[in-house]
């Protein structure tokens, strides 16, 4: 269905501005609105309820809207919205739009404003407020948006909802954030706003080469290539080709990895898929990067959690060629001859592949990655003591009873570490709010989730200090009656804080071990009447702990498990901790010093 075709309201004499906001939410979003009240945003709210299209969600927090509408389009691809109040309400919303804006996630944030004539703009001076909670959110979301703005009038309204909710979906996705003040929510709207609120909002075209002009590209980059791998992003689940992009791979032979924003869209047991790479990335993935010569990068803006903070030890000795729809994403390569790269929406990729003409004979490249899959360890193995209950026995414990089809959401942490690094193959949907990783996404993107598709499983993963950020949304989950189970390992600190301590600041866990204290969880679930189930050894992963109803799982785990295998400081990916000198790896193909700081520039080329 295009736009063209979506259903367009009927205007009505007597309609108002919020009634305006309520019909374009109905025909154009997720009819649901998460959001928290307040007397700047109140008519807005009269409207979604009054609206037979449209309803709400009311959560505790507005941090947990926008976390929680962040993940509706994650988990169903129709744009979330929120709506929050002038002030405290909209500064809320701050740390959630952030995260969508890193990843890349079309959402929309509805604010209500003071009355024109109380607005500061009406005084003649430069106060910092005249209307109460009077807050400038435009200018305070204007770094993590792509498009904010307040309206004057229900005419700017009508055209801000049609551009901004084209803008959010257009090239590299993202938030944006319309403020509307009261006297605007109580204003007739007229027949002219509907039509124009409902217009096709033209955005501009990606720049960059034609479908033809890209094959051709990446034809050349690969002609030649003795050891090719592929890194595939999120930004093709994004644009719904990773599977493409994956038989691609499959089907000429190219071994590929991918970042953890990738890994969840791919089908992770067949041959050619290594695992995923970076500080945190599996040891074998690692070394496919450092062993590779020619690596095509679709959908991913290697981060420095990918490349580690020194970039330049990152497959120094191969060419890159980078495919992504932000050419800032291509400019800050800037220099560095390693890379090339074109600007290319990714929804067009398959067909770009389809018709790249690349073949290898030699199987040398395949025995070596090979040999590497089947020597080099996990490293899973130090993370606790003999006997101790291990974190990543205990993912894939859990793992294994996750019902098909399950929704993941997973917060930051070690925890969500343990998660993906030991998170098998199979059909579940895992996904985290990479780029800003705040404490506390996992629990209302679940509740998201679930409201957004209340046939599918949904699972939240989270530490207990990522908990205790939104810890208040337990009781959004119980009003709704959403069936999640929640899952959270307990290792009674920040744990990898205090792994970063132990290598940065001679062990002393200020503030993530001293200070920081966990209150009794299965208190937690009594207070907000949730059963409780404590998980301490493989054994208590069953299956009951994922029946569709709510629950709270406990996982105990050692206050010092430690995430292996990590990057460490100067060392290159294919090197992590722990460094077991007995380890076994395939040899690399270049001569690699021991130390990045080592390498010289000239190797580099
Ligand atoms: C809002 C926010 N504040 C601070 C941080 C920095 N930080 C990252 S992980 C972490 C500790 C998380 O603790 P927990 O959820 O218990 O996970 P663990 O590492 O123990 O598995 C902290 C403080 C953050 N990511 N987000
Ligand atoms: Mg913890």
């Amino acid at each position: 269905m295009t736009i063209a075709e979506w259903e367009r309201p009927t205007w009505a004499p007597g309609k108002t501005g919020s009634d305006l906001v309520a019909d374009f939410i109905a025909a154009r979003c997720f009819p649901q609105v998460f959001l928290v009240n307040g007397g700047a945003c109140a008519f807005m709210i009269d409207a979604l309820g009054r609206n037979e299209a449209t309803g709400y969600v009311c959560v505790q927090h507005e941090q947990a809207a926008a976390m929680s509408v962040d993940s509706i389009w994650r988990t169903v691809g129709q744009v979330g919205v929120t709506m929050a109040t002038s002030g405290p309400g909209a500064t809320n919303l701050i740390t959630g739009i952030a995260s969508s804006w890193f990843d890349s996630i079309p959402t929309m944030h509805v604010t209500g404003q003071v009355n024109a004539r109380e607005s500061k703009a009406t005084v003649g001076a430069d106060v910092r407020q005249a209307g109460f909670q009077e807050t400038d959110i435009v200018t305070m979301v204007s770094t993590i948006t792509k498009f904010a703005t307040k309206v004057e009038s229900t005419s700017e309204l009508a055209r801000a909802l049609a551009q901004g909710l084209a803008i959010a979906t257009e090239g590299r996705m993202g938030p944006v954030l319309i403020d509307v003040p009261m006297n605007v929510q109580q204003d007739p709207a007229s027949e002219q706003d509907y039509q124009d609120a409902f217009e096709i909002f033209g955005v501009p075209e990606v720049a960059g080469p034609t479908s033809d002009e890209l094959s051709r590209q990446i034809e050349q980059f690969l002609s030649g290539a003795e050891r090719p791998l592929a890194i595939l992003g999120g930004g093709l689940g994004l644009a719904g080709t990773a599977q493409a992009a994956q038989e691609w791979c499959e089907a000429h032979s190219i071994p590929y990895i991918a970042s953890w924003a990738g890994l969840t869209y791919l089908d992770r047991s067949l041959p050619g898929y290594q695992g995923s790479q970076g500080v945190y990335g599996s040891r074998h993935a690692n070394w496919s990067v450092q062993a590779a010569d020619r690596i095509l990068v679709l959908g991913s803006r290697l981060d420095n959690r990918q490349r580690t903070g020194n970039a330049r030890g990152y497959a120094p000795f191969a060419d890159l060629f980078v495919v992504d729809v932000d050419p800032e994403e291509i400019k800050k390569f800037g220099s560095d001859p390693r890379y090339a790269g074109a600007v290319f929406d990714l929804r067009g990729i398959g067909d770009v592949l389809d018709d790249v003409e690349f073949s290898y004979e030699d199987d040398s490249w395949r025995t070596l990655i090979d040999s590497d899959r089947a020597t080099n360890s996990s490293g899973w193995e130090v993370s606790v003591a003999p006997g101790e209950f291990s974190p990543y026995e205990a993912v894939s414990a859990l793992q294994a009873q996750f019902p098909p089809g399950a929704i993941v959401a997973a917060d930051t942490g070690a925890t969500i570490c343990w998660l993906f690094q030991a998170y098998g193959a199979d059909d579940s949907y895992l996904f985290t709010a990479g780029g800003n990783s705040p404490m506390g996404f996992s629990l209302p993107a679940a509740i998201g989730a679930q409201i957004a598709a209340p046939e599918r499983p949904v699972i939240c993963v989270i530490g207990d200090g990522g908990f205790q950020m939104n810890i208040q949304e337990l009781q959004t989950a119980v009003a709704y009656g959403l069936p999640i189970t929640i899952v959270v390992f307990n290792n009674a600190g920040y744990g990898i804080i205090k792994q970063f301590q132990d290598s940065n600041t001679a062990g002393r866990h200020f503030a993530s071990g001293a200070g920081y204290s966990v209150p009794d969880l299965a208190k937690i679930a009594a207070a907000y009447d949730i059963p409780y189930h404590r998980v301490a050894s493989v054994s208590d992963a069953g299956p009951e702990l994922f029946s569709r109803t709510l629950k709270l799982v406990e996982v105990v785990v050692p206050a010092d498990a430690l995430i292996t295998p990590k990057v460490d400081g100067d060392h290159f990916i294919h090197d992590q901790f722990p460094y077991d000198p007995n380890r076994v790896q395939a040899p690399l193909p270049y001569d690699y010093p021991e130390r990045p700081s080592q390498l010289a520039a000239k190797a580099v080329r």
